[in-house]
């Protein structure tokens, strides 16, 4: 059993399009809180939360919007990470990606704590890997995994209380890269898994080679689940739809995986834009995915070796 902490970020601050501040209602309407106790785990939901006040100095690129927000964002998500972590397993409900820039910043200062490594998985169509200097959109949910690797360009941020290697990192899903994120991360360690890869190997082999590189160091792992991994067909509510994404059973393949490997920490649930879903559709699959990764199965047990 574990003690969940369900954390409310309505950070919609981090692209134009306006509506992820309604996410963490909207995975509470579509039954989260239940789902996890119907499991077994107990659930605290601490309700929504509000940015801290900063007041950053502006930046030289233009497009940049929504920096002091940003920033108060993250300066309370870091505090609450750290606070929650000691407490049980935090669960963020957002709110869009530029939430992880606290969520993820906090949870590897609680792992350095811990003297254990923090390893993160990023399931998503996109890399957001921009910093405030590469961006053109300006839309800083594409900065977080920039940020907690300690790239430069993050000036009016906090300083990083733990820098997370590069190599550290995983990413899969991919399947729209702008050319500065590509040029950053080509040369890099990051596990970098595009559809195509899982196309041709399935999502269980890159996965399982990162989940061993995780064990083998006593590793603790955050997870990071944009709506947008997803194919469009099924997860339509979100701004930044990418065709050919992840299927349904990919999806919680991942999540079984993960919640067997026994070494998730947190959670970010992002970018679900609750004006844009149909009937629910979408809170309600992202609600069964993370049923599945705290431990729902059709059957308990391992798959059959030679099935
Ligand atoms: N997300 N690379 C694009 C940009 O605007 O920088 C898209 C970012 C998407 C962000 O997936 O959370
Ligand atoms: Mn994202
Ligand atoms: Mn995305
Ligand atoms: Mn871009």
């Amino acid at each position: 059993m574990t003690d969940c902490i369900l954390i409310g970020a309505p950070v919609d601050c981090g692209k134009q399009r306006r509506g992820c501040l309604m996410g963490p209602d909207a995975y509470r309407t579509a039954g989260l809180v239940e789902a996890l106790q119907g499991l077994g785990h107990s659930v605290m939901d601490r309700g929504n939360m509000t940015p801290d006040p900063a007041d950053p100095p502006p930046v030289a690129n233009k497009a940049v919007h929504h920096l002091p927000q940003t920033v108060g964002w993250t300066l309370s998500l870091m505090r609450a990470a750290q606070e929650a972590a000691k407490e049980g397993f935090p669960i963020f409900m957002g709110g869009d990606h530029a939430l992880s820039l606290g969520s993820v910043a906090g949870m590897a200062a609680h792992a350095a704590q811990l003297d254990r490594p923090l390893f993160v998985l990023w399931l998503d169509a996109h890399t957001d890997f921009h910093t405030l200097e590469t961006t053109t959109s300006g839309n800083l949910h594409g900065t977080p995994l920039a940020y907690v690797t300690g790239q430069k360009g993050f000036d009016p941020f906090p300083p990083l209380p733990s820098v997370i290697p590069v190599e550290r990192v995983g990413l899969i899903g991919l399947r729209s890269v702008d050319p500065e994120e590509r040029a950053a991360l080509e040369d890099g360690e990051a596990m970098l898994v595009d559809m195509r890869m899982i196309d041709e190997v399935g999502i269980a082999r890159p996965l399982g080679t990162f989940l061993d590189k995780v064990a083998a160091v006593d590793g603790l792992l955050h997870v990071s689940l944009d709506v947008d991994f997803l194919d469009p067909a099924v997860a339509p509510a979100v701004g930044t739809t990418v065709p050919g994404g992840a299927t349904v059973r990919e999806a919680h393949l991942a999540m079984e995986m993960l919640s067997d490997s026994g070494r998730v920490c947190s959670l970010d649930l992002v970018e679900l834009n609750p004006s844009l879903d149909e009937r629910g559709r979408t809170a309600s699959l992202m609600v069964d995915l993370c049923a599945s990764l705290m431990g729902r199965r059709v059957f308990d047990r391992p798959t059959p070796r030679g099935a």
